[in-house]
């Protein structure tokens, strides 16, 4: 007689106790994201993950978005979750290199990127934890572009195609074999984190993406991908603008010129 197969569960595999203490920080950029801040904050504090802590950095969002931040403080403690208030809108690149510098001056072992509009999956935090703890890899990618990765059905041909001419764009410049260069759901060790040297890092915008995954290939770090699902924003609107755009096309033909 066959053997009875696992019931297919949409709940995240638990991780052995050692693993899931892991001193791990999500650095959480927001610019107007009242709409969507609690939800997330709510979704990360309810995983088995007793080292996760949560870093908000907020550009002084009209909306307010850093005083819910501070209501979450308040909720969790601040051993859970803290806030990094910073002057005013510079962009993601920026916001990014900053609460990642913080993080690992706190003391996190692993730091993870993290969207706040929902589009990445809370429900693979843990198992992007276990694949890089049991990798070894300095980077893990939550990615689109490997076998099971999916996107939003909300995405029109035109924007897939753009997202995956984007993606075959740098990674050609760059010559990397990485699935996707661009996203921005990255799980990083504290290690690569100091061998990139955040300090330096020039991309302002959404070339971050790329730029810091090119100078941890260039350091030698590993770097794995584990299949997400993309959803779209629902709440709240696209910071993307034309300036961050032109940054992403002239980025890569920077990096390449430098490492040479
Ligand atoms: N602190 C800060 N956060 C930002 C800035 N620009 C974008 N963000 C945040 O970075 C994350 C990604 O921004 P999005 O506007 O969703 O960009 P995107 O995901 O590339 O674009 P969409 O697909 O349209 O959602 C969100 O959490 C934003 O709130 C900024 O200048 N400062
Ligand atoms: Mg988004």
């Amino acid at each position: 007689m066959p053997s009875k197969s696992p019931k297919p569960t949409s709940r995240a595999a638990a991780l052995p106790h050692d693993w899931a203490a892991t001193p791990l920080t999500v650095v959480m950029p927001t610019y107007n994201e009242a709409g969507n801040l609690p939800g997330m904050a709510e979704a990360l504090m309810a995983l088995d993950l007793p080292g996760l802590r949560l870093l908000v950095v907020d550009d002084s969002s009209p909306d307010g978005t850093g005083d819910i931040a501070e209501e979450y403080v308040r909720r969790f403690g601040p051993e859970r979750i803290s806030v990094l208030h910073r002057a005013g809108k510079e962009g993601l690149g920026r916001a990014y290199a900053a609460g990642m510098s913080r993080a690992v001056a706190d003391g996190a072992r692993y730091v993870l990127q993290m969207d706040a509009d929902g589009s990445h999956p809370v429900s693979k935090v843990a198992e992007m934890l276990g694949v890089a703890l049991s990798t070894g890899a300095g980077v893990t990618i939550g990615s689109r572009y490997v076998q099971g990765g999916t996107l939003s059905d909300a995405w029109g041909a035109h924007r897939r195609l753009l997202s995956r001419w984007a993606n075959a764009y740098a990674g050609t410049i760059l010559g990397t074999r990485v699935r996707d260069i661009t996203g921005g759901f990255n799980l990083w060790r504290e290690d690569a984190l100091r061998a990139i040297d955040l300090g330096s890092v020039d991309s302002a915008g959404y070339s971050f993406q790329v730029e810091m995954k090119y100078r941890a290939l260039r350091r030698g770090y590993g770097i794995v991908e584990v299949p997400i699902h993309f959803e779209d924003r629902t709440i709240g609107e696209s910071k993307m603008s034309l300036m961050v755009q032109l940054e992403s096309v002239a980025m890569p033909w920077k990096l390449r010129a430098r490492a040479r």
